[in-house]
């Protein structure tokens, strides 16, 4: 059976939300991002970045999250099964949604909503807010031209960047001058799948 390594509250997050697309049965192995749990010689010898996720399909073993969806949707048959063209253009928008936008958004979840709040600082928020104008925007042209980036159905290179995105929504980011990417967004994160995983987290 398929085993991802993680848990709900992390980046694992988008790679379950995959697994529940896909339809194939598989196990969560808990694990925190607690350095005690990571560094484990078992689990280095999966991950020598002691990160999560990490997936284990057999003897095959792959990290990085979007790696892992790009990997799901051209291995198993089903709705999330995808043509070179499809995965073309989710490999294009992954690296685009990592390279572009994950560790600003990273920066306004901090500064908006992880960190103690005497230690959060606006002014980093503020900076990751305006340096995202430009993808979003990009984004938001995109999804003017068709309903979902890789056309007119919902595919991994929808999952993967919206997965990413969803950050922005635990941030309060403001996404009302991207009127096509809150539409699209919204409907991303209002699938039964992705309500899944999250019901999973609250049983957890
Ligand atoms: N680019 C990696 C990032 C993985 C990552 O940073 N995961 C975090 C949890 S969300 C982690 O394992 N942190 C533990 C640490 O850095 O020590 C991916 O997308 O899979």
């Amino acid at each position: 059976m398929l085993k991802l390594y993680g848990n709900i509250r992390s980046r694992a997050m988008r790679c379950l939300w995959m697994l529940e697309e896909v339809g194939q049965p598989y196990e969560l192995v808990e694990k925190s991002v607690r350095a005690d749990d990571l560094q484990q010689a078992e689990y280095l010898a999966l991950n020598p970045n002691a990160r999560i996720p990490t997936l284990a399909d057999g003897d095959y073993v792959l990290w990085e999250s979007m790696a892992i969806n790009l990997y799901l949707a051209q291995k198993y048959e089903g709705p999330m099964r995808a043509g070179a063209e499809v995965l073309g253009l989710a490999a294009q928008w992954s690296f685009w949604a990592m390279l572009e936008t994950e560790s600003l958004l990273f920066d306004l979840l901090l500064h908006r909503a992880l960190l103690p709040e005497f230690t959060r600082d606006a002014s980093h928020a503020e900076r990751a807010e305006l340096l995202l104008v430009k993808p979003l925007r990009v984004l938001d042209e995109a999804l003017a031209r068709q309903p979902h980036l890789a056309g007119e159905t919902f595919t991994v290179a929808d999952l993967n960047v919206a997965g990413i995105l969803a950050w922005g929504k635990m941030a309060k980011l403001d996404l009302t001058p991207y009127s096509k990417v809150k539409e699209w967004l919204d409907g991303c994160l209002a699938r039964p799948a992705y309500a899944r995983v999250r019901s999973r987290a609250g049983r957890t």
